[in-house]
């Protein structure tokens, strides 16, 4: 999005435009030959680590973002005759992206409303295996906008994408189509003309369609493209009128988001400590270590291996609330910081002697060490890896490696249950990636284990109010002795990133299960496991559920997409199942958290601490509060309350350091909101968070 400074410090050139309107003096809005691109690649992350649960900047791109996130590094900038142009040099082939992911660059400011566009490019690809390239307007998302282009089949077309129809199948609305010869090397000047309702497509000022639609008024401009294609330059214009308007829109939105954020306490740093040679990425956890009442930090280092989807735990630094290192189980690494799965460690009073243990999985055993001092307590073996002749879910995952190429179970997470009622959660399960799961007592024996399709972490409620947990995970509900209680593994295509479960609405028999099922979208399920809603919303990624609308009875459901569009979050109202709103502030995929700030009964969702690109929105998609640009750490982040008031504090660090950030001012009123979070012994790169009501009276 452009900040305001920089739109105003446009230059307003008037021309007149020969052949469009006589009469018509135009504005230019943006206007770009790619001259300021550096050749080479385009975009490309400025520093290490996985963005699906961090946050990564990319390197500069002149206010082009990169939507999709299957195959940037095929957008490249070349120098031809002294100009540059961006190319686009893959084939949106795969079956991971075909026909319903689309690389896609975007630019401009969401309240543009009436504009023309104008895209000068050159097709590259043989007209045979030619998919479909041209310029986007009136973007709202990554799966909302106009298209105006080349076709497959030597066809100009023009359409809008409403989300998804089926299972990975586009939801394309087809407003005109025609046959045309793209000559491959050939360049072409691509006009738009979106005035109100009335849409125009014009190539090389030739009229081809002139459409009446309105379903989107306004909105950014993007490029498209699924075959080779040289795009050479873009320029946005309007009538002075709409310019006008489209400023008075920005000042005022600006103006209303400037007050919002004055009435919310500011981040202020609370701690700040370095992690030298042992600190992480998102493989941090938290709790008691050392017994004195006060939240400590156990850092994860791991070792990669087969192609990343595995790894082996090589260091755990115990730090303690104020930052002095505790104790350290192996050899910390730098290069070891970084993860691209879940974590199998968790910090948890496993032997209930009110004292934490550290519980992890290293190498072939689950290993038990004190909290305080990190001395071996207890060791048990893992599992063996072998795959039952009736198992058949780990055919889903074949890309993460079958478990059975090593003799033993490399642990993808550990989690902690009440499955045989004890009042406490000492039982344990422990997962593959993603197929089998081995329920244990804390002493280790064998409860029961069972294989379906189970996606990343469980979830755990007593939905029948025996005193015993169920066991939610993937699109299985299993009862607390492994009985399969009921499970979508026939009726959905893909897997499980995220499922949470309980009466989000409040209202009698409210009871629901919403899962964010990847490609599958977001599913909303009863407590029998029927399919109650199913939204095609995209790759649905981690999910939170807080207090984000206090005008909408019940939590909300929020969702945000990784792969394909990632950033693009949604909201749902928990009691009908319905989609509340959706935005695309960012196009970055981090789990999103729910914060309670203020203290006053509504959470805002934390986007990341990044001060330009993060920060936390409330649940209208405005950018509420902002962090410091002083220079914090800000790849991963945690929310968590650690000064005792019930109000979150924001735990962010990178593999160097770690801040914490607390309110500039104490909470108002004779109660502070004191929502009800997940346990942190169940801390997971994929648990969703769901932050039921509670009130603190002060
Ligand atoms: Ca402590
Ligand atoms: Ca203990
Ligand atoms: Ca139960
Ligand atoms: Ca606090």
């Amino acid at each position: 999005m452009f900040r305001l400074s920089r739109l105003l410090g446009f230059s307003v050139l008037l021309v007149a435009l020969a052949g469009l309107r006589p009469s018509d003096e135009q504005v230019i809005l943006y206007s770009t030959d790619f001259s300021n691109l550096a050749p080479g690649s385009f975009g490309q992350p400025a520093s290490l680590g996985f963005p699906e649960y961090h946050h990564i900047p990319r390197k500069f791109t002149d206010g082009w973002k990169i939507v999709n996130n299957r195959g940037p590094e095929e957008w490249k900038v070349f120098e031809v005759d002294g100009k540059h142009v961006l190319n686009y040099l893959g084939y949106n082939a795969e079956a991971w992206t075909k026909d319903f992911i689309y690389p896609i660059l975007c630019t401009g400011d969401p309240l543009w409303g009436d504009y023309s566009v104008e895209l000068v490019m050159t097709p590259l690809s043989r007209p045979e295996v030619a998919a479909p390239v041209g310029l986007l307007f009136r973007y709202q998302d990554g799966r909302h906008y106009y298209f105006f282009g080349f076709d497959a089949e030597s066809r100009v077309v023009m359409r809008y994408r409403d989300g998804e129809k089926a299972f990975r199948r586009d939801g394309w609305q087809n407003l005109g189509s025609r046959d045309f010869t793209v000559e491959p090397g050939k360049t072409y000047r691509l006009r738009i003309e979106a005035f109100g309702s009335r849409l125009e497509g014009l190539v090389n000022d030739e009229r081809v369609f002139t459409v009446s639609n309105d379903r989107f008024s306004g909105g950014q401009i993007g490029v498209l493209a699924c075959s080779p294609v040289r795009f050479h330059s873009v320029r946005v214009q309007t009538t002075p009128a709409e310019s006008a308007a489209f400023v008075a829109r920005r000042a005022k939105q600006e103006a209303g988001l400037q007050d919002l954020r004055r009435r919310n306490p500011k981040p202020v740093l609370w701690k700040r400590f370095s992690t030298p040679g042992f600190g992480v990425s998102r493989a941090l956890r938290l709790g008691d270590l050392d017994g004195d009442g006060q939240t400590d930090f156990l850092f994860v280092q791991s070792i990669p291996f087969f192609g990343s989807n595995y790894h082996q735990v090589s260091c755990l630094t115990a730090v303690s609330s104020s930052g002095k290192v505790l104790w350290q189980e192996g050899t910390p690494n730098p290069d070891h910081a970084y993860v691209s799965y879940d974590v199998a460690a968790q910090v948890h009073d496993i032997n209930d002697d009110g004292r934490a243990e550290v519980v992890y999985a290293h190498d072939s055993q689950i290993r038990i060490l004190e909290g305080k001092t990190g001395r071996l307590l207890a060791h048990h073996p893992v599992p063996g890896s072998a795959i039952s002749a009736e198992e058949m879910s780990w055919k889903e995952y074949q890309h993460y490696y079958r478990r059975d190429h090593l003799p033993w179970l490399n642990v993808d997470c550990i989690a902690f249950a009440n499955l045989r009622g004890a009042g406490k959660p000492l039982d344990i399960i422990i997962k593959d990636r993603h197929t089998r799961l081995w329920a244990y007592t804390n002493d280790f024996r064998l409860l029961w284990t069972r294989s379906a399709n189970l996606g990343h972490f469980p979830t755990f409620s007593d939905v029948d109010g025996d005193g015993k947990d169920e066991v939610f995970i993937g699109y299985t509900l299993f009862d607390h002795d492994g009985k399969t209680l009921w499970t979508l593994d026939g009726a959905l295509e893909e897997h499980a990133d995220g499922i949470c479960a309980g009466n989000f609405c409040g209202a009698p028999a409210g009871d629901r299960v919403f899962i964010s099922a990847s490609d599958d979208g977001v599913v909303v399920v009863d407590l029998k496991g029927q399919i109650l809603k199913h939204h095609r919303i995209g790759h649905a990624q981690t999910p939170s559920v807080g207090q984000f609308r206090p005008d909408i009875p019940g939590l909300e459901f929020c969702n945000i997409n990784y792969w394909g569009e990632p950033g693009l979050i949604t909201l749902f109202n928990t009691c009908n199942g319905e989609e509340i709103t959706r935005f695309e502030l960012i196009h970055a995929g981090s789990p999103i958290m729910p914060v309670n700030w203020r203290g006053n009964g509504q959470e805002f969702i934390l986007l990341s601490t990044n001060p330009e690109e993060g920060g936390m929105v409330d649940g209208w998609g405005r950018r509420v509060v902002v962090f410091p640009a002083d220079g914090h750490p800000n790849m991963s982040y945690l929310v968590h309350d650690l000064t005792g008031d019930a109000r979150d504090e924001i735990i962010t660090w990178s593999p160097q350091e770690l801040a914490i950030y607390t309110q500039s001012e104490p909470s108002a009123g004779q109660r502070v909101y004191a929502p009800k979070r997940p346990p942190i012994y169940n801390e997971s790169n994929y648990v969703p968070i769901v932050s039921w009501p509670g009130w603190k009276e002060r």
